[in-house]
Parts: C-alpha cells; sequence; structure tokens
C-alpha cells in the first residue's frame, strides 16, 4: 500500500525544475572517491516526521495524516512504521533515528507493557528493515517528557526516577542493539536546574556521571558496540543544561573519567543556542577527537529556541561539510535530520520538501568543502600564518626547549617582528566565489 502520493525522488541535477527532485544529492556520485550517500549518511529523525503534529506554544497538534486514522495505539504506531519505511525509501536516506516514545505507546504506570509494545514493534521494524536493507543510524530514550521527569531523570532529587530512567536506558539500549543500530544517544532531556537555590549541582553531576557509567558497563555486558553519544545543548527545557555545549561535556567526561567511552552529537540549533557557530561546536569537537555524529539542523538567529528547521544555509553546510572531511568522516555517526516542517507546511507534500532541501543543501555543502580541501586554500593560509613556529624560537617553544627565562633572555635580545595581516575579508570573499563557482 501506498502511504504517499509522492513518487521516488531521483537525482535530476540543478537545472531541474522539478521541486520533488534532488538537484545536488546524487548518491553514488564520488565525490574525494567515496559515494556522496556515504560521506553524507543521511538519517530520518522518527519524531519530527511521524509523530509531530504541528503544535506550538499557542496551538496544539493539527496535522492529519491519513495513517493515523485509526484508535488503537497499536495499529496506529505500525502504521507510522509502515509509512516512515516508505517515506525513506522515496527519499533514498539509508538510516533512521529513534526515541523509543517515539515508535510505540508507552504506559507510564506500567514498565514491563511499555516494554512488551516496544517488544512488537522492534519486530516491525526489522521486517521492514530486511525489506528495505535501511538501517539504524542511534537510538535514545525518552526521559523528559512523562512528568515523573519534571526535576531531571538521571539528575532527578528523587531516587526511584533515577531508577526509572537507568531502566528505560536499559531497554533503549537493548531495541536499538536487537535493530542493529551503529550509535547511541544520551540527550538530557531536563538534566540541568531552573534555580541554585533548591539545586545541589555537584551531586546532580556526581549522579549523572554513575547513570552514564552505569550505561557503559550494560553495553558492555550486552556487546553493544556502536558509539556512545552525548548531545550538548545550553538550555531549553531547562534555565541551564548541564551539557552546555562540547567543552562543557568534555569538562565532564574528563572530570568522571569518562572520556574513552563518548564522542559528541552536535546539533546545529543547539550550538546557535549557546552562542556558537556550528562549526565551532564541529571544531572542538573534531581537535579533541570525540567528533561522533550531527543533528543535521538549524536554528533561526533572531529566536532564541529550537526552532529545529531543515538545513539550507549553504554557507553552513560547507563549513560543516568541511570539518567532518577535515575529521576522515564520520565513522559510525551520519547526518540525523532532526529537523521538523514548520506548523503551516501541514500536507504530507512538505515533508518531502524539508527533506529535499536539507539533503541538497548538505549535498552541496560537500562539493564545496571538498573543493576547498583540494585546493588547500584555507590550509595553505593557516600554514603560513604559524610559519614563525616552524623555526627559531617558535620551534624552541613548540619543541619544550624553552621556558621563562630564555624567554626573557630572547625578548631583551630582539625585538618583535611585524605582525601580518588575518585577510578575514579575502577569505571570506574566496569562500564566496567557491560556494557559488563549484560545480
Ligand atoms: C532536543 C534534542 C533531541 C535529541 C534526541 O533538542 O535535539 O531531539 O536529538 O533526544
Ligand atoms: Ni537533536
Ligand atoms: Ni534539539
Amino acid at each position: 500500500m501506498a502511504y504517499f502520493k509522492v513518487g521516488k525522488i531521483n537525482y535530476e541535477g540543478p537545472q531541474s525544475k522539478n521541486n520533488l527532485s534532488f538537484r545536488y544529492y546524487n548518491p553514488n556520485e564520488l565525490v574525494l572517491g567515496k559515494p556522496m550517500k556515504d560521506h553524507l549518511k543521511f538519517a530520518m529523525s522518527f519524531w519530527h516526521t511521524f509523530t509531530f503534529m504541528g503544535r506550538d506554544p499557542f496551538g496544539g497538534d493539527f496535522f492529519s495524516r491519513h495513517w493515523d486514522n485509526t484508535e488503537d495505539a497499536m495499529e496506529k504506531a505500525k502504521e507510522r512504521i509502515h509509512a516512515a519505511f516508505e517515506f525513506m525509501e522515496k527519499l533514498q536516506i539509508e538510516y533512521f533515528c529513534f526515541h523509543d516514545a517515539d515508535i510505540a505507546p508507552r504506559d507510564p504506570d506500567n514498565l514491563a507493557e511499555t516494554n512488551r509494545r516496544l517488544d512488537e514493534i522492534v519486530e516491525v521494524i526489522k521486517q521492514e528493515m530486511k525489506r528495505t536493507g535501511i538501517k539504524c543510524l542511534w537510538g535514545t530514550t525518552n526521559a523528559f517528557g512523562d512528568a515523573k521527569f519534571v526535576h531531571g531523570a538521571g539528575t532527578s532529587c528523587n531516587a526511584t526516577v533515577f531508577a526509572y530512567t537507568a531502566a528505560q536506558i536499559k531497554k533503549a539500549m537493548e531495541i536499538t542493539k536487537e535493530l542493529g543500530g551503529e550509535n547511541y544517544v544520551f540527550w538530557g532531556g531536563r538534566e540541568g536546574y531552573e534555580t541554585l537555590l533548591n539545586t545541589d549541582t555537584a551531586f546532580e553531576l556526581d549522579n549523572m556521571a554513575r547513570l552514564l557509567r552505569m550505561a557503559v558497563d550494560y553495553a558492555k555486558e550486552i556487546g553493544f558496540t556502536g558509539q556512545l553519544l552525548i548531545e550538548p545543548k545550553p538550555k531549553e527545557p531547562t534555565k541551564h543544561q548541564y551539557d552546555f555545549d562540547t567543552a562543557s561535556v568534555l569538562a565532564f567526561l574528563r572530570k568522571y573519567n569518562l572520556q574513552d567511552h563518548f564522542k559528541m552529537n552536535i546539533e546545529a540549533n543547539h550550538a546557535t543556542l549557546a552562542m556558537h557557530t556550528f562549526q565551532h561546536e564541529l571544531n572542538m569537537s573534531r581537535i579533541n577527537g570525540v567528533l561522533g555524529s550531527i543533528d543535521a539542523n538549524t536554528g533561526d538567529p533572531n529566536l532564541g529556541w529550537d526552532t529545529d528547521q531543515f538545513p539550507t544555509n549553504i554557507y553552513d553546510t560547507t563549513l560543516a561539510m568541511y570539518e567532518v572531511l577535515l575529521n576522515g568522516g564520520l565513522g559510525k555517526g551520519g547526518l540525523n535530520f532532526d529537523a521538523k516542517v514548520r506548523r503551516a507546511s501541514f500536507e504530507d507534500e512538505d515533508l518531502f520538501y524539508g527533506y529535499i532541501a536539507g539533503m541538497d543543501a548538505f549535498a552541496r555543502g560537500l562539493k564545496v568543502a571538498a573543493k576547498l580541501l583540494e585546493d588547500r586554500v584555507f590550509e595553505d593560509f593557516k600554514e603560513e600564518r604559524y610559519a614563525s613556529y616552524r623555526e627559531g624560537i617558535g620551534k624552541d617553544i613548540v619543541e619544550g626547549k624553552v621556558g621563562f627565562k630564555e624567554l626573557e633572555a630572547y625578548a631583551l635580545k630582539n625585538n618583535v617582528t611585524k605582525n601580518k595581516s588575518g585577510r578575514q575579508e579575502m577569505l571570506e570573499n574566496i569562500l564566496n566565489q567557491y560556494i557559488i563557482e563549484t560545480e
């Protein structure tokens, strides 16, 4: 049965007038000797695509998907799985990401029943994966939506909530393993605080570390070999989220000696909320060897919340892919469109336009980034910029041959050489030229 009237989306090239085609995403085209689809590893987010129904703070759900027209919650969940796989097939998307709560209805007071429902749905997903060859990029648990998580999950003041959270993660990790998930994500839902007047931050962070340590141990115990990822976010829902940005997460991991077990899942919109650029967060992860995966979306610089829009800004996608290429790819990670259509884009077809826009923007960004790297545009400039550290006193500094006394002696004898321009505007103009001219 066809769930969508839209047919398969094919690559038609930049000149195409067909808005239901890819203009840049050509899955098997080689870029730097590797097919585009392997560079990009696009994934569909189950929640934004199949459970988001247009709600915002001033209006409730109203999208109407014909496959949702059943009263039986389990039937509806299964229909959504079938529709999701047809959607991915049509868009040539080879991965999906999910929260436990997206795929199966929960019984918030009965964990055993919730787990039973999950098992039933996982069987349906497995059949669809077998039929289509589509894979699981990552799974996670929703430990933030239900009322019991009002004070957080792993950082809740209520120990029984901590226990429940552990149980949820355990199950979510098991089903992610069962589905062959290549990663498991921890996004700290309500792990943060509203006021320090009632919060013991030191104790809550110790507890967060205890929970993550248990997760590491359990992954090992069940032989889950996927990469564990932490997704930083500075605020929302709490005023101050503990996993603020890459730098804060790294400090946390290193304090608790967990740094060897986790990498980052960097979300563009979260970087914006942290007052960083997307590229900054990718860069900080990359240089610390923890760039794991990407939640490919975009925020709105004029809005202070997680708008989760489809990414369409080629400037951003270029610089993102530039960091990914410098990282040697994302390994087990990929590009998950943690993105949703706007409330006013309420027709089924809009889901296609959203994904096509994001996939084309990243495909284009990949090609521009590859060309920039091939031509060593910024690399040659940077090499020259730091040249003073490759000889003389600079070399001695880098090689650890000098301390304050030697450097004082040097400074007393030698004047500072003339500084050179940083040439920012020139470089920005070259970047524009590459974005416009790259074939
Ligand atoms: C919320 C997060 C969330 C994670 C998965 O802002 O982006 O969607 O990606 O829990
Ligand atoms: Ni996300
Ligand atoms: Ni987000």
